[in-house]
């Protein structure tokens, strides 16, 4: 496959530098062998994640300059409003400083005592995490093709009806607080979901009386998938394909930080008045005033256009071709990679990469910090880390995927940098027998991928 041609032009550089090998060393030491605990500066290329790591454009810079900072009221708001309406086709906006804002505020609203039970396709860290604070469970109920690596179904994020329908029949639907579906789940490889099978999950809670919420984050990379793959859709226009996605829904949360092309920034979207209410009220106490919530004009303004930027189909064909160009050259080398290539990244399959390491000695974790000392690449763990504890045994839970991932900023790299991480993962294949395990020596009690720190087993 060609690199991608880039729809754009570069205005702005920012410079970045290569550390020596020893200084490599001693930073990830220094870091707990943790990639979120390392210094910016001290990586070369930064594939930590897609979110907030944009280039924001020249149109989104000037909208900047017209932040409109009243406290209430701001014209930003207003057009935020009107971007979401256009491009996702809700009618309501409550905006919050990012997704987990949202996601705080849709727990709020639909999570109680009786209600508490929120099935989704896999889970995702944060969302998983504010519906355990309120004392409910996030059970998964993606079809299982999802959980295997190798599986090349072009839907992988989709849901399994029949799991869902024996889940809801087993608990009772009245225990069910709402159904969550996202967007190319991120935890799967960035896989996303038809349109065939948000219809069906639509018509399934409609017949229960469920709410349908989605994490529609990376909504608008799913909808250039379900135009490239999906039969129907191939001449319709992904506002249009956006707006059907969204139909199936009572609402979303949305962190702008991915596919709305901003630093910060995210909000609620919703047609149901009753929720949009409740949104209101919460959002005062937690975030700011509804026509803020947490954020300044300039970025509801930046917001506002990012939105449209990331739903305009050539930009987003070159964005999935970056990913699928970087995906490629390491399949070529038969490096093991979640197959399909995903949307915003591309996933290492570490019990494969490190087939002599035991589970408890995190291979993903190990992984991610052999290529930041290898190459000054930074990339993520998703695997046993991320995943955490039982909350009731309090035992580590090991998901079938143990996956590092390669997330690719927007509009951020060139494809020579791509090609730089290419072979930088290829030449550390062939020495990956002298990559150690390692112990985990620090766990913070909520999220710990974010802040546990680690040893080398030597
Ligand atoms: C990503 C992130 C950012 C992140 C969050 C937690 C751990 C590590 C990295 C954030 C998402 C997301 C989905 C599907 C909601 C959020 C939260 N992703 N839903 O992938 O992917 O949004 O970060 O704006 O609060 O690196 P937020």
């Amino acid at each position: 496959m060609k690199a991608p041609i880039e729809p754009f032009k570069i205005k702005v550089i920012e410079p970045v530098r290569l550390l020596s090998q020893e200084e490599r060393t001693r930073a990830i030491k220094e870091a707990g062998y943790n990639t979120f605990l390392l210094k910016s500066e001290d990586v070369y290329i930064d594939l930590l994640t897609d979110s907030g790591t944009s280039a924001m454009s020249d149109n989104q810079w000037a909208g900047m300059m017209l932040g409109d900072e009243a406290y209430a009221g701001s014209r930003n708001f207003y057009n935020l409003e009107k971007a979401v309406q256009e491009v996702l086709g809700y009618k309501y906006v409550v905006p919050t400083h990012q997704g987990r804002g949202a996601e705080h505020l849709i727990s709020k609203i639909l999570i109680n005592k009786e209600r508490n039970i929120v099935p989704r396709n896999m889970y995702f860290t944060t969302s998983k995490t504010h519906v355990e604070l309120l004392g409910g469970t996030m059970p998964d109920v993606i079809i299982d093709e999802a959980h295997d690596p190798e599986n090349e179904h072009p839907f992988k994020g989709n849901i399994d009806l029949e799991k869902l329908e024996r889940l809801i029949k087993e608990v009772g639907p009245e225990k069910i607080a709402f159904v969550s579906v996202e967007m190319n789940v991120n935890m799967a490889g960035g896989q996303p979901v038809s349109m065939e099978n948000l219809r069906k999950v639509r018509e399934l809670c409609n017949y229960y009386k469920l709410k349908v919420i989605f994490d529609a984050t990376r909504s608008s990379e799913n909808a250039y998938f379900i135009k490239e793959r999906e039969k129907g859709y191939e001449n319709k226009s992904i506002i249009e394909i956006l707006h059907e996605m969204m139909s199936y829904s009572d609402g979303c949360v949305y962190s702008a930080k991915k596919d709305g092309l901003v630093n910060i920034g995210g909000f609620l979207a919703t047609n149901d008045e009753e929720i949009y209410e409740q949104a209101q009220n919460l959002v005062v106490v937690y975030e700011g005033l509804h026509t803020y919530g947490g954020l300044a004009g300039r970025d509801m303004e930046a917001m506002a256009r990012g939105l449209r930027e990331g739903a305009d189909e050539r930009y987003l064909e070159y964005r999935i071709k970056q990913v699928r160009y970087l995906g490629e050259m390491l399949l070529k080398n038969n490096i093991p990679i979640v197959k399909p290539i995903g949307g915003h990244a591309v996933y290492l399959n570490a019990l494969k990469f490190l087939p002599h390491l035991k589970r408890e000695e995190w291979p993903a974790q190990a992984l991610a910090a052999a290529i930041y000392e290898f190459s000054g690449v930074r990339t993520m763990e998703r695997g046993a880390v991320s995943k955490g504890r039982d909350r009731k045994t309090g035992q580590n839970i090991f998901p079938p995927l143990e996956l590092v991932r390669l997330a690719i900023p927007r509009r951020v790299y060139t494809n020579t940098q791509m090609e730089y991480v290419a072979e930088s993962i290829i030449n550390l294949y062939s020495q990956r027998f002298s990559i150690k395990g390692l112990r985990m020596v620090y766990e913070p009690k909520e999220l710990r991928f974010f802040r546990a720190r680690f040893e080398k087993i030597e």
